[in-house]
């Protein structure tokens, strides 16, 4: 007997859209995997990740301000609540949420609710002070340097080592004004 076709494009839809989160977690997973072969210091691997996803980052910020067709953010706070709420919706297919903001508005953390990045994932005894995730690090230093905001992302709570959720401290440490692309002549 045939497989009973789909009842929707949905269906068809949703269940592509499962198919490459897997693959691509797992194909995070096999570079990790590899860097661990390859680097003999886990120190190192977390900052190829972090170098990786920077170098992803300058390139995905076109891409998310073509495709999220949002207006320029006035502050950091507007920033870090798009990073949250369409930067992670977009390319992880998951929400964040943006809690612990300092005084002065320039530092707070990025709490996700969910971590596509891990499924599957169990860390050996050996990788201890692996920081798995931190291509995300990288990935949103990098945007927001293209942006023009430097900024400082470290990993605040990490469950793979035990913690109870994943948090990122993303930390503003400088911006620049923006040059206006266009001579006025
Ligand atoms: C602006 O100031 O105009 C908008 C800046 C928004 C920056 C959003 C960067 C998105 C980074 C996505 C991170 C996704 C991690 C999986």
């Amino acid at each position: 007997m045939p497989p009973a076709a789909p009842r929707s494009g949905e269906a068809i839809f949703s269940s592509v859209d499962r198919v490459n989160a897997e693959l691509f977690t797992l194909t995070y997973g096999a570079i990790v995997r590899q860097l661990l072969n390859d680097l003999e210091e886990v120190e190192e691997v977390n900052k190829q990740l972090d170098q990786m996803g920077y170098n992803i980052g300058i390139r995905l910020i076109d891409e998310f301000l073509a495709k999220s067709n949002v207006s320029r953010c006035v502050d950091f706070k507007e920033t870090a609540e798009m990073i949250a709420k369409v930067g992670f919706k977009m390319f992880l297919g998951v929400t964040a949420s943006v809690t612990k903001w300092d005084a002065d508005g320039s530092c707070c953390s990025i709490v996700l609710e969910e971590n596509p990045l891990v499924d599957f994932v169990e860390l050996p005894d050996t990788c201890q002070g692996l920081y798995y995730c931190n291509i995300l690090s990288g990935v949103i230093r990098g945007a927001l340097e293209m942006v023009a905001m430097k900024t400082e992302v470290t990993w605040i709570r990490d469950m793979l080592r035990g913690d109870d959720a994943y948090e990122l401290q993303v930390k503003l440490l400088s911006q620049l004004p923006e040059e206006y692309p266009y001579k006025d002549d």
